[in-house]
């Protein structure tokens, strides 16, 4: 029987192209080629398509320089990949080697895209049409993991804790500013300051402000409008952090062993080189009673079923003064190179780095050939 044929698909037109790369390069070097056929494919900073030089060494750093899929395409696809149905893809099978003529002639896709059209269910839902399964969550978990408001709405109507928050829609600060301010005045009034303000929907952590007072409320919400014109004000939790994996098996899904990130830097909060680069300073697995590692690995799994999530999750959490947990997130994409938390969480919990990735391709492909 042939092998499937699996499309990594990375790179984009984001501030984290690299980061894309880099992962990307993690994840070809880490398939099993014996089981299944890769197909590297880059879309351009400026959203072109392409074949990639199927070849994890060049998808490093390199004379500190970032890797590009400028300097990785063999040859354009001629634009966006083309959804087909999965009928026509007899007619159109490309020959390995060969650049496809449409996403149909894959098996599976793995996406390594951050940010709009990477992670908020677009892409996902260019594969819904295309009939191709792919890795990780489908287009509702990852719309509601790429908006904070509706992840906290969701998570709550779940049961689960999450801490103090606002919403401020684009027309009520277009329209009344003022009532906006004083609704801000308020909630760091109850909630003490400072307060965060963000965009509500970002890949990373652009656009956040921390505000110490009436006095930083216009800048930052100019800052955060800038990436999404809805924000959320959120209460500064004081507490340790800590993640969980969550990985779905042939069971179901199941948690990690938690990680504790020790105490931000100047920034004041994880900021996106914390999160993607420099990982190592996470602790796995966290030091945690017995009973605070049951309960968070709990509430991770019940996190991972309230989004609909598929494949994998990674929920961060706050372990409060009080010793509760508050869950401040959930990453449908989080950081995925072997030094990333996730993968790392999952290396202390008996599984490698390969296994994770082959575990997910199999999801995926399990996904379409069974119930859905
Ligand atoms: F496909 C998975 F496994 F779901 C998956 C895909 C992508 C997990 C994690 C990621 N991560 C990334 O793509 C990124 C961190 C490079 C950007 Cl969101």
């Amino acid at each position: 029987t042939p092998k499937p044929r699996v499309a990594v698909v990375f790179g984009g037109r984001n501030s984290e192209h690299a980061i894309s790369v880099l992962t990307a390069g993690s994840v070809l070097g880490a398939i099993d080629r014996a089981k299944y056929e890769v197909l590297p494919i880059g879309i351009t900073a400026d959203g072109r398509w392409a074949l990639a030089v199927d070849d994890p060494a060049r998808m490093a750093i390199e004379d500190r320089r970032l890797p590009s899929v400028e300097d990785l395409s063999e040859s354009d696809t001629g634009g966006v990949l083309l959804p087909v149905s999965p009928e026509s893809r007899e007619v159109v099978h490309t020959e390995p080697g060969q650049v496809p003529k449409a996403l149909g002639e894959v098996d599976v896709v793995f996406p390594v895209l951050h940010g709009p059209f990477g992670e908020d269910g677009t892409i996902q839902g260019l594969l819904e049409m295309s009939g191709v399964p792919y890795v990780g969550a489908g287009v509702l978990a990852s719309a509601v993991g790429m908006d904070k408001e509706y992840m906290k709405r969701i998570l709550t109507s779940f049961g689960l804790p999450v801490g103090p928050y606002l919403t401020v829609r684009p027309r009520e600060w277009e329209v009344d500013p003022s009532a906006v301010r004083k609704k801000v005045v308020d909630f760091g009034g109850e909630h003490g300051w400072p307060v965060f303000v963000k965009p509500a929907r970002a890949g990373s952590s652009v656009g956040i402000s921390k505000v110490a007072g009436i006095g930083g409320i216009d800048e930052a919400f100019e800052k955060a409008r800038r990436y999404d014109p809805k924000v959320i004000v959120e209460a500064l939790l004081r507490g340790r952090e800590i993640e969980c994996g969550v990985l779905e098996f042939e069971e179901g899904p199941r948690a990690s062993v938690p990680a504790e990130i020790p105490p931000a830097g100047e920034h004041g909060f994880y900021d996106f080189e914390t999160k993607y680069i420099d990982s190592a300073s996470g602790l796995v697995p966290a030091p945690l009673t017995e009973e605070q590692t049951a309960r968070v690995r709990e509430l991770s799994v019940r996190a991972f079923e309230a989004a609909s999530c598929e494949g994998l999750v990674r929920a961060d959490f706050f372990l409060c003064g009080d010793g509760e947990f508050v869950i401040n997130e959930i990453n449908t994409m989080p950081g995925f190179t072997p030094i990333s938390m996730y993968p790392r969480m999952w290396q202390e919990s008996g599984v490698s780095y390969p296994e994770l990735v082959d575990r997910l391709i199999q999801a995926a492909l399990n996904r379409r050939t069974g119930l859905r």
